[in-house]
């Protein structure tokens, strides 16, 4: 971490080639300016966002993107990629050693597309090869249209189960707006109504019954551990591939706050994950394995599914592992943690409810019916008021997915910022004084709306004041001052 070091270098890089990009087209430097600005006017509290370094950001910006390298390392489909190929090996290495996996794929260009090389490379293991095999045929160009045929039925025609969106699951875990759900036959497991978290009885009786191909576990809105352990027992006595997709907690996979039957990459079959939330990267996504049969699959992600790979997130990938790979990162790691469980304690302080009743990783996850309001228009009075967050459901949501009865809060962005428990305390009472100002209005027929709401000006003023004061003691890039 060089560059931060010299508080003029940051500075230069950064002035310089807004300079070089304002030549050709001024607006975007300004939009660049712009949403610097933004970032450093909010208080980010987006489950699935963080500050990627200096260093990061600008091993993005350079000639690398310019160069088709489709393949592996040693075996690609165009010539000139000595560099492209040390570039990947290296982030690779480093994706090894943080994760302490067999394996490393680094091209996926995002969560998305991490999941899609996974179920491909499941399916070519699982189905495709043994067909092949049965059919003494080492290629599907060799099989007879009639056998491709009914291998495509056959690929066509596996079943997963993942968990349900209103209990924190993800898309692409097998939902039909996206091409995993399509894919897969699905069916997803929730949480306890009473306890609102995971219950392995029921999903061990719903894998026994449904019998699927592939068990997914991971999330985007659930505030506890996962028992990675017992979903691997389940998954192996029905002889199902367990994947996890850890793309919210990598960064605390890495920072070896996730440990033993916590750890994804230790128990699960095959792990794909974003690089760009907890983790602190670029906006990537890896697949990562310690199953010595999958890597043959999971290297054709390109071109199977994925176009050529970003050589320059590639190589900014690599930066940010060697930055996770310094003992830094496993305080920084820890203390997204303990920032959570003090944002939790806060707010239930000031009478909110938790889903789950509190936290035991980066997010928090309020039901706002409490405060009388929707996700929405949470969401909303809390942007006025200076603070960035999502709205999410919660289990069971009677708001539905849109309006939603929830909203989700995630402390790793504000914790690379150096904030703490102190700060986290007051972010809760930023929070809980302003959904406590806030109405929903009514609409032409006197109900209440699920969107529109009234904030007071004084309370939204104030807020703002008190979310730059904490953003002015704690700011974003230091030492990067733009001209
Ligand atoms: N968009 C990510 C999130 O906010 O959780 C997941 O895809």
């Amino acid at each position: 971490m060089e560059g931060k070091k010299n508080i003029s270098d940051v500075s230069t890089a950064f002035n310089k080639a807004l300079d070089v990009i304002g030549v050709s087209e001024p607006s975007i430097a300004e939009h660049i300016r712009g949403e610097l600005e933004n970032q450093r006017s909010q208080l980010k509290l987006i489950a699935s966002e963080n500050y990627a370094s200096p260093a990061v950001l600008l091993a993005m910006g350079n000639w690398f993107s310019d160069k088709y390298a489709e393949g592996t390392p040693g075996h690609r489909f165009y010539a000139g990629c000595e560099f492209v190929d040390k570039v990947e090996t290296l982030a690779s290495e480093h994706a090894k050693d943080l994760f302490k996996a067999n394996y490393a794929y680094v091209q996926p260009h995002s969560g998305i597309d991490a999941n899609l090389v996974a179920y491909w490379s499941i399916l070519a293991h699982r189905v495709e090869a043994p067909f092949l095999n049965s059919h003494e045929k080492r290629h599907v160009n060799d099989l007879t249209n009639a056998d491709w045929e009914t291998l495509r039925q056959s690929l066509g025609n596996q079943r997963m189960i993942g968990m349900s969106l209103d209990a924190g699951g993800h898309l692409t875990h097998g939902f039909r707006p996206n091409i995993s759900g399509k894919l897969f036959d699905q069916r997803s497991y929730g949480v306890d109504p009473e306890t609102e978290m995971l219950d392995y009885a029921s999903i061990n009786t719903l894998a026994q019954e449904f019998r699927p191909l592939v068990i997914v576990a991971g999330y985007s809105a659930y505030p506890r551990k996962v028992n990675f352990a017992k979903m691997r027992e389940i998954a192996d006595s029905i002889g199902a591939t367990f994947m996890v997709d850890m793309a919210h907690f990598a960064g605390l996979v890495a920072g070896k706050v996730f440990v033993d039957d916590f750890d994804p990459v230790a128990n699960a079959h095959i792990v794909t994950s974003t690089t760009h939330k907890s983790l602190r990267g670029p906006r990537g996504g890896i697949v990562l394995s310690n199953e010595s049969e999958m890597s043959e699959f999971i290297d054709k992600g390109c071109p199977m599914v994925l176009g050529g790979p970003l050589a320059n997130v590639m190589a900014a990938k690599a930066v940010a592992f060697a930055e996770a790979l310094e003992p830094e990162f496993e305080v920084y790691a820890n203390e997204i943690v303990k920032n959570a469980s003090a944002l939790a304690e806060g707010i239930q302080k000031r009478g909110g409810r938790l889903v789950t009743g509190g936290t035991e990783n980066h997010l928090v996850l309020v039901d706002v019916r409490d405060f009388g309001l929707t996700g929405r228009q949470a969401e909303s009075a809390l942007e006025a008021a200076g603070v960035v967050v999502n709205r999410n459901s919660i289990p069971f949501d009677p708001n539905g997915a849109w309006y939603t009865s929830g909203i989700r809060l995630g402390t790793p962005a504000l914790t690379t910022l150096g904030m703490g428990e102190t700060e986290m305390n007051e972010v809760a009472d930023i929070i809980c004084s302003t959904l406590k100002a806030t109405e929903p209005k009514a609409t032409s027929s006197g109900e209440n709306s699920k969107a529109q709401y009234k904030l007071s000006d004084e309370v939204r003023d104030n807020n703002r004041r008190r979310a730059g004061d904490l953003l002015s003691q704690n700011p974003l890039y230091p030492d990067l001052h733009l001209l």
